[in-house]
This record gives structure tokens, sequence and C-alpha cells, in this order.
């Protein structure tokens, strides 16, 4: 059986829950395919996130990483084609806002997804659920922990596939919010799982 590290967000800015959070609880130690789910919850914070990401994957020793994030106000499940080196954005939970900065100093400008995020999207359309590959993952964490984890399967040569899936608000974030559109929660999950088993069929 291969390894999963599933990771979510904690709530952030005006977004009081963050419904990655709920979905990686339940899928933390299921099997889907021949993948067996680890999931973690990674703090919103620029210093501190993708040092996290990277001792779970040293200490796991995933086979795959699939990091989930909401995109309050998108509509689909937006599977991500690329994380570039920046960190810009609004402050984090610390207070941290960062302008124009590099996430690695002398990394690339931008690192390609590994999951096979066409047939994602293909599957979770055919199994009725709204999905699109999206262009940009932003320049907020989101974009910082794909960034580091495809960063470190580089310069570690490890085979590790890894990348992120975006997702709209729960009803739940929803109805506190006021204006956002919203899936239910078991729609966002069996979205995560559809992927999961593409990924299974993958590789
Ligand atoms: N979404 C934010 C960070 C945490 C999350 O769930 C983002 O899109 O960067």
């Amino acid at each position: 059986m291969k390894t999963l590290l599933l990771t979510g967000f904690e709530p952030f800015l005006d977004f009081t829950i963050n419904p990655t959070m709920k979905i990686v609880e339940e899928l933390h130690g299921q099997e889907i395919g021949s993948y067996k789910i680890n999931g973690k919850i990674l703090s919103v914070d620029f210093k501190r996130a993708g040092e996290q990401l990277l001792e779970y994957i040293e200490t796991i020793q995933p086979d795959a990483v699939i990091s989930l994030g909401l995109a309050g106000g998108r509509f689909k499940l937006t599977p991500e084609r690329i994380a570039i080196n920046v960190n810009d954005g609004a402050p984090d939970n610390f207070g941290d806002n960062p302008v124009d900065e590099l996430i690695q100093q002398t990394g690339p400008d931008g690192y390609m997804t590994t999951l096979p995020i066409r047939s994602m999207v293909e599957r979770l359309i055919e199994v009725g659920l709204p999905a699109e590959i999206s262009n940009t993952a932003g320049t907020y964490l989101c974009n910082h922990v794909m960034y580091q984890a495809l960063h470190y399967a580089k310069i570690q040569n490890k085979k590790m596939l890894s990348g992120f899936i975006h997702m709209p608000a729960s009803h739940g974030l929803a109805i506190q919010h006021g204006k956002i559109p919203s899936w239910s929660h078991q729609d966002l999950k069996k979205g995560v799982s559809t992927c999961i088993q593409v990924l299974s069929e993958h590789d």
C-alpha cells in the first residue's frame, strides 16, 4: 500500500471555517485505491507552513502529496496547474504580510504540478461535480506550500508526486460569511476522494 499525505489549512482572514480541515480529518486513516491517507493540518503562516509540510514529508515519506485549500468565491473544484516563486498578499494568521518576496532565493520561477490534474478534472465532471484546471494558485499560503513540496521533490530527486486542489466554501462557511458560493461538505469530500482514486489509477 502507498502513502498519501493529504493536507488542509486552518481558517484565515474572514473565513471562519476552513472546509479542508473536516475533509482531511475524516479521510485520515482511510484507504482509497492503492493509497492509505495520512491527514495533517497546516498553519496559515508564511514563516512556518513550508517547514511544517516538509517536516511531515520527511517523517511520513509519502509516495504522493495532495494539499487542499479554500478558495472562497470559487464555484468549482480547481486542481492547480502551477506554483510560482512568490510570497505576497494579505496578512497571514500571525500578521506577516510579505510583499513580492521569493519563496526560495535560488529556486525557479515556477513548478508545474506532478498530479494528473487533467484526468482528475475529467473524472470529477463524469461523477457530476463541476471542476476545471486553475492556472493560478495565487501568491498566498496555498501557492506557497505547493511550491515548497514541488521544490523539495525536485532538489531531493524524489519520485513523490505533489500538487494542490483549491475548493469552494462549504455551506457552513457560506452561512457565516454571507457573500460566497458554496458546496455541501459531502460533495467537497467526494471530490477529494475522486481525485485520490484517479491518482491511484494513474501511477
Ligand atoms: N486558502 C488560502 C490559504 C489557506 C487556504 O485554505 C490560499 O488560497 O492561499
